[in-house]
């Protein structure tokens, strides 16, 4: 596997200082990890009708969701105050399926637990999950903080300050669709494209919106997950709960998530503070010069303006 990924176009990103690789393998560029999870997954994941895959690019939402969709699920077994997600990072409550597909076949043969997590493009997820037809909850967030959010997580990794980080490079990488998982736009345009085919199995979510209206967005995920709120869990404050067990206040001031390590692979891991930053909208608007604001809305509108998606 290794031989076959190192055959493939690679590009090494100076800004941060050669210490990222990645390789390009069905148009889309990835760290030589998840290409090798994710043609593991290809060549022997086998989907359960029942599973609900939780789709994202990169930095759009997948923690936070992740945090939901596990508190959702669970909420008849554990509540705000016995969650494991108050002593375990939301990656580790909900397998992903480049890593843990050991876990995801446990799973499936011991319980009921439908969550699995991806970053795949819809085109490489595993035949067996569109042939299953699995629902997909996909959640995306606008590019500019995005890329803002992919910056820090990555020059972070690599224990970069930002003043040996410029930011202008991983801009233009990012626009000519460099990137972990990239191009952006192709990620969301194959979501976007499948779920008008397929209305009935996508859920599409909106990283902003999620946050103006929590309530009915939360609804909707345990809805479509098959978990709906009962009028009385409603009157109850559940709801409202679990939106403030998963808030990013309630997570990021967590011990597990302030000092915890979440391991990658066995020789890898990640801090999990990494995964909290500051969640705020519109941070890219400290980051961006007129010019790449002018860069990438055009780059948006070439790629995205005919879906109605708004992604700046
Ligand atoms: P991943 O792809 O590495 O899992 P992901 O969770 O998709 O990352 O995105 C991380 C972003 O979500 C961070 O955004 P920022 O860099 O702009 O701050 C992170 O802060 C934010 N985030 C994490 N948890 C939450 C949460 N509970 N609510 C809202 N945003 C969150």
């Amino acid at each position: 596997m290794e031989e076959m990924v190192k055959t493939c176009p690679q590009h090494t990103c100076s800004w941060l200082k050669n210490m990222f690789t990645l390789y390009k393998h069905e148009e889309v560029w990835n760290h030589q990890q998840f290409l090798e999870g994710k043609i593991l997954a290809q060549q022997s994941f086998k989907a359960h009708p029942s599973d609900v895959f939780i789709c994202s690019f990169p930095k759009s939402g997948t923690t936070w969701l992740k945090a939901l969709a596990f508190a959702i699920v669970t909420r008849a077994k554990f509540d705000q105050s016995s969650s494991p997600l108050l002593t375990t990072l939301p990656h580790d409550c909900i397998p992903f399926l480049e890593k843990d597909l050991e876990q995801i076949v446990e799973n499936h043969k011991n319980s009921h637990f439908p969550p699995i997590s991806t970053h795949l493009h819809y085109n490489s997820l595993p035949q067996s999950i569109l042939a299953s037809n699995c629902k997909i909850v996909y959640i995306h967030r606008n590019m500019k903080d995005v890329i803002v959010s992919y910056y820090h997580f990555l020059r972070k990794i690599v224990k970069l300050p930002m003043e040996d980080a410029p930011f202008e490079e991983a801009f233009d990488e990012f626009c000519q669709g460099v990137s972990n998982y990239g191009p952006h736009w192709d990620h969301i345009l194959g979501y976007w494209k499948a779920s008008l085919e397929r209305p009935e199995m996508f859920l599409f979510l909106k990283y902003e919106d999620m946050k103006t209206d929590p309530i009915s967005n939360v609804k909707r995920i345990a809805e479509f997950m098959g978990y709906p709120f009962t009028i009385d869990e409603e009157k109850a404050g559940v709801v409202e709960r679990i939106i403030k067990l998963c808030s990013f206040e309630s997570l990021s001031n967590l011990e597990v998530n302030k000092s915890g390590m979440h391991r990658v692979e066995e020789t890898i891991a990640i801090e999990n503070r990494l995964f909290f930053r500051n969640a705020k909208d519109g941070d890219w608007k400290n980051y961006f010069s007129d010019e790449m604001i002018e860069k990438i809305d055009k780059l948006i509108d070439e790629k995205m303006g005919a879906t109605g998606l708004v992604l700046k």
